[in-house]
């Protein structure tokens, strides 16, 4: 791995390589994505079926597009039983952990009768998107339900694109199963975000859409933004580890590797306050390359987008580690509590030499579906936040308006609307 030191050229130049890396830079094929949700606008599964003969090379119609109960004991058989038990565990911590964000409805009551609240409600209906192909983690298929199911939405509507046999790969049935998943539809790519967000024949129209796709399905995503929501577009997996020279080299060397097989075009990144670490790190990469199986997606990625950056002190280490705004941040230092408390951005920050990221990914409790792309900045990790909205509740007395109604009515004619002030000033005319 490239080893540079932190100086202002160096910090420069990370900062604008990574930038490039922002799925905000797809444009061409927008056209073609406007096309196939226009078309299932217009003709519902018709245009969805079409597709998936098309994109999938599947034979999919309204008989066969939603998964059977048949199906999954079809897919509960392939998959191992320890498997099944591994992901009982996982969702058990995930759920302890999305049971601590629920949100409760609250009323204030005034002794003068008035009554301000807000009230919580889980969206209705959702759509949760899980890729097919080599992307098909059920890991993710359990945080995308989880939070939906614990903010108490009715229906979590799954879909993912078949096979060529029209089949869905067993592991995502059983994890959808296991989460709760109340229907799946063998459907993906842009017409599947279509589908969801205006309904066909087959498939219902929901109110959110979430869970990672390639760059058609993000684009679909972000049309429909508006008509339904979604939640953030995911790039490649990113890792930031922070380390000073008490770091364990081989546990650094192994957490950045974990993310850079993710994809070509992941990150993975060390800053450290100690030259000497820097040097066993990279030394023990290129061992773990040579042993890894995806060796060469890895080495790919860290010529990508590979650094190890060696910095004078803590605090740059700590104010480089907040301009990139890492989807997943390390802390291995003597005292990464203290660190910790300095980090304002970054999508889930892991402490102390083991926790290391798959902890988080598979099995902590905290979603791994986290802000990437420097979007740490403003974006939180999906959450039951996602999956309920607020009403806001207002409840007034006629003592309680009479003390206010002329500041009401006041304000009112200010704006030049005299309907609104009448609206006050009636209720006080006798
Ligand atoms: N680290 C990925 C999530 C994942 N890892 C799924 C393994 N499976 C999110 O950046
Ligand atoms: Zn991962």
């Amino acid at each position: 791995m490239r080893i540079q030191k932190l100086d202002r050229n160096s910090r420069q130049n990370l900062l604008e390589d990574l930038l490039k890396r922002s799925p905000n830079n797809y444009g061409q094929y927008e056209q073609g994505v406007a096309e196939i949700l226009a078309r299932v606008k217009e003709e519902g599964d018709a245009a969805v079926f079409a597709y998936t003969q098309k994109f999938d090379h599947a034979l999919i119609h309204s008989g066969n597009v939603q998964v059977t109960e048949a199906e999954i004991k079809e897919a509960y058989n392939q998959v191992d039983d320890s498997f099944v038990g591994i992901i009982g565990k996982a969702l058990h911590n995930i759920r302890n952990y999305h049971e601590k964000q629920r949100r409760y409805s609250w009323f204030d009551s005034k002794p003068d009768g008035t009554i301000l609240g807000q009230k919580i409600t889980p969206l209705q209906r959702v759509g949760v998107y899980v890729p097919g192909g080599k992307a098909a983690y059920p890991s993710s298929v359990l945080m995308n339900i989880v939070p939906a199911q614990v903010a108490g939405v009715e229906e979590i509507i799954m879909v993912t694109p078949p096979g060529k046999d029209g089949k869905v790969n067993p592991n995502t049935l059983v994890a959808a199963h296991e989460a709760g998943a109340t229907a799946i539809y063998k459907v993906g790519g842009a017409q599947a975000v279509g589908a969801l967000a205006y309904g066909t024949e087959s498939i219902p129209k929901v109110d959110k859409i979430v869970g990672p796709g390639n760059i058609y399905v993000a684009l679909a995503k972000k049309a429909v933004y508006g008509h339904v929501s979604i939640d953030a577009i995911a790039g490649p997996s990113e890792i930031l580890v922070v380390a000073d020279e008490t770091a364990n080299p081989r546990y650094v060397a192994a957490d950045l590797l974990s993310q850079a097989e993710h994809d070509e075009l992941a990150s993975a990144i060390l800053v450290t306050t100690s030259s000497e670490l820097a040097i066993k790190v990279s030394e023990q990469v290129d061992t773990f390359v040579r042993e890894l199986s995806r060796g060469e997606i890895i080495q790919k990625s860290l010529d990508n987008y590979g650094y190890i950056l060696v910095a004078d002190t803590m605090d740059e280490v700590i104010e480089i580690a907040n301009d990139i705004a890492s989807e997943h941040l390390e802390i291995m230092t003597k005292d990464p509590y203290n660190v910790m408390t300095k980090i304002r951005n970054a999508g889930a920050i892991f402490i102390g030499e083991y926790a290391s990221e798959p902890l988080g990914d598979y099995f902590a409790g905290p979603n791994h579906v986290l802000p990437t792309n420097g979007t740490a900045r403003f974006f939180s990790p999906l959450s039951v936040d996602d999956f309920i909205k607020k009403s806001s509740i207002i409840g007034y007395s006629k003592e309680a308006l009479a003390l206010i109604h002329e500041d009401i009515e006041a304000f009112a004619e200010a704006e030049q609307l005299t309907a609104h002030a009448n609206s006050i000033r009636v209720r006080f005319e006798e």
